[in-house]
């Protein structure tokens, strides 16, 4: 009886012993739980909006020490290219990356960046729309966190057949969404709508005679195979917004925030760059692989092309003050922003 007593200190001890090890890791930090984070995107992999998606995810997890891991889903996989912003407030995706011209009047204010401006280049376009994104923080963002924004590359006509006048667009069969869809129909094209996720099969199917996008497409679609003359007209970009899950956002860890919101513009100047150079190289490869026809307007029909864009202008303020926006000022803040990028 005498020993009872330590003896039973001992075995409590000893039973707890595991216990006191597990709460104490000898010298180690405590480990941080890993952030996983789904990234829904619409076209296929090889394409620009992925591309930057790929390398938007690496730096996040590299600047986070893989504090935040991402799976990618390209291709529609996990939404579609029209569901993507309803996707990622209903949280079916933690991260989605849209183009707003798939929905014209959801995204009315930034989508004044597809007004026929004269933006150059991918470059100052994306950096242009992100500097008018902050400077309006629009409605159709509220309920979402925005992570970056860019844009595309001035668009051109792919064709099965040549334009070379506007004669020869008159009633065909092209494809494009959004604003750049109303400079089609000013030139006298048949404007036909669809995401450029259904445009191969429209193409291949004989639906539609070409398109009008930013012409890296040619090669990342492989259209160079049916499009054998690309016309020439540089005119408007498409504007595109990487959203997050309001909700995921704000439980992310404030150095986490950090990272991200420290990458918006970078990430945005880098897409610009990226899609600017590929553009490039996209129609030197579909001149060299599919002997594609490039053609070059004269500066007299560009100012004849250009003159039929001039009411497309004043139906976008029309509109946008419908919406009791301040249009004028956005048309203003945007010719500014365009001209000091330009520089
Ligand atoms: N020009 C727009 C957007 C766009 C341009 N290149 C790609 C590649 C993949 C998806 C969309 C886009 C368009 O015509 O849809």
């Amino acid at each position: 009886m005498k020993n009872a007593i330590p003896l039973f200190l001992s075995a409590l001890f000893i039973a707890f012993l595991p216990a006191c090890k597990k709460s104490q890791p000898t010298g180690q930090q405590p480990q941080t739980e890993v952030i996983k984070l789904t990234y829904a995107n619409f076209p296929p992999a090889s394409t620009f909006p992925c591309v930057q998606m790929e390398r938007w995810k690496e730096e996040v997890e590299k600047r986070t020490k893989g504090q935040v891991e991402i799976q990618t889903f390209p291709g529609g996989t996990l939404l579609e290219a029209k569901d993507m912003m309803d996707g990622i407030i209903n949280n079916q995706a933690d991260i989605g990356c849209l183009c707003m011209a798939y929905q014209p009047g959801r995204f009315l204010l930034t989508n004044a960046t597809s007004l026929p401006l004269k933006i150059p280049n991918s470059k100052v376009g994306s950096r242009v729309l992100w500097e008018l994104y902050n400077n309006y923080k629009p409605e159709s963002f509220s309920q979402v966190k925005v992570l970056t924004m860019f844009t595309t590359a001035p668009s051109n006509i792919m064709s099965k057949k040549a334009i070379r006048t506007l004669k020869d667009i008159q009633g065909l069969d092209l494809r494009a969404s959004g604003g750049a869809a109303q400079i089609l129909k000013a030139w006298g094209a048949n404007q036909v709508g669809m995401p450029m996720s259904a445009t191969p099969e429209a193409l291949q199917k004989g639906v539609v005679q070409g398109l009008f996008s930013s012409v890296e497409v040619m090669k990342d679609f492989n259209y160079a195979e049916m499009c054998k003359y690309v016309t020439m007209t540089d005119t408007v970009i498409y504007p595109f917004a990487v959203v997050m899950n309001q909700k995921k956002w704000d439980a992310l860890p404030d150095s986490v925030k950090q990272v991200m919101d420290e990458l918006a513009l970078e990430q945005a100047v880098w897409t610009g760059e990226y899609m600017d150079q590929h553009a490039r190289d996209a129609l030197e490869w579909s001149k060299k692989t599919y002997q594609v026809e490039v053609i070059e307007l004269t500066p007299q029909q560009k100012e004849e092309w250009n003159k039929l864009l001039a009411p497309i202008m004043n139906e976008w303020i029309a509109q946008a003050e419908e919406k009791a926006l301040p249009a004028k000022e956005i048309v203003q803040n945007l010719q500014t922003l365009i001209q000091n990028h330009s520089q």
